[in-house]
């Protein structure tokens, strides 16, 4: 019995490492110089991107994301396992070789988390969590791999199969750690357990300068060891400059850091897909979430709203104490995670 269990840890050590898109439109020219700045301190004070009082640095979300966010809610409900679900076929676990999550097969969005809107030729920057993995910790062959974005090129086209991750439909790609944020500096530092901090990693992603408006359906896919790994689903709905037999889209601003597309005006295009854009999102971003407004009782003040005037200099930035909904900070990679049916038999 002590052999089976080792061999299971083992077995689902080299599988937990994981991570998912937190945000597909992420303004980080404030926080990750809060970050470095705050990482000076001594002791380093922690600026972790996903906590909700940083949400309204977010213009676009994966879908069905909540807002404000729970990551083990989250890790669970949209981050798909491809390994899990499409290598380890068999008898009792037949592959299952969906690019998306179940809850993310469909352009589901959830109330104040729209998805990322952008013009042709912009930029948008999605955040996923290092989560302990960007100096290769717990990642198949100890090195964090890459993370790519496929899409099919035109709008209403959906990426719905492993297989379709191909050069062909590839359109960004760069390192896992390849715009990440970590701390300390010394390389020999690969853990949380020995103090690494890696709160923020991000990958640029240029839309194409003829890309026809619409919504376009996109998969970040995290690859290891030349495989893919996880995959999170999204959209970047494109507003209308590109030719002219597109409707009226969206109105939107050229600039990424426009509001999102008003869910009135994306639902009355007349290309518009039947997504589920709640109508209460009419408004840009909201302020904080009410929650965090409501610190908890020992929280000596009201969390820190970064303000676009903010200073750009480092400050330490007080994170409130964690209300009812936000998780623990500490975010190592989960316990090694239940395997569904291979000692059942
Ligand atoms: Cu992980």
């Amino acid at each position: 019995m002590i052999s089976y269990i080792s061999a299971f840890s083992v077995l689902a050590a080299t599988v937990s490492a994981h991570s998912w898109v937190e945000c597909s439109n992420h303004d980080n020219s404030l926080l990750l110089p809060w970050m470095q700045g705050n990482s000076t301190l001594n002791p380093p004070v922690i600026i972790d991107p996903e906590m909700p009082w940083y949400a309204n640095f977010c213009h676009g979300y994966p879908r069905n994301k909540k807002n404000p966010g729970d990551w083990i809610d989250e890790s669970t409900n949209y981050s798909w396992d491809i390994i899990d679900n499409v290598f380890n076929g068999g008898p009792s676990h037949p592959p299952n070789t969906n690019a998306c999550h179940p809850t993310q097969r469909t352009p589901t969005y959830q109330p104040n988390a729209p998805m990322a809107s952008a013009a042709p030729g912009d930029s948008i920057k999605l955040f996923f969590g290092g989560n302990g993995h960007t100096r290769g910790s717990n990642v198949p062959g100890g090195d964090p791999g890459i993370v790519n974005v496929y899409w099919k090129g035109a709008p209403e086209q959906e990426i719905t199969d492993v297989s379709e991750f191909t050069s062909a439909n590839l359109l960004a790609t760069g390192g896992f750690a390849g715009e990440s944020f970590s701390y300390p500096a010394d390389p020999n530092i690969k853990t949380p357990a020995q103090g690494l901090v890696d709160k923020g990693n991000w990958l640029t992603v240029k839309m194409p300068a003829d890309m026809a408006a619409g919504r376009h359906m996109m998969v970040w896919v995290w690859e290891a060891q030349g495989k893919p790994t996880w995959s999170t689903c999204f959209d970047v709905m494109v507003g209308g400059s590109g030719s002219g037999s597109a409707p009226a889209a969206p109105a939107s601003s050229s600039s990424p850091s426009a509001a999102p597309v008003p869910a009135a005006a994306a639902s009355s295009a007349p290309a518009a897909p039947a997504y589920s854009a709640p109508a209460a999102a009419a408004s840009p971003l909201p302020a904080l979430p009410s929650v965090v407004a409501a610190p908890a009782p020992a929280a000596p003040s009201a969390p820190v709203a970064p303000a676009p005037a903010a200073p750009v200099a480092p400050q330490a930035v007080q994170e409130p104490a964690p209300s009812v909904s936000a998780k623990p900070k500490t975010r190592a990679c989960k316990a090694p995670r239940k395997r569904k049916v291979e000692f059942t038999a």
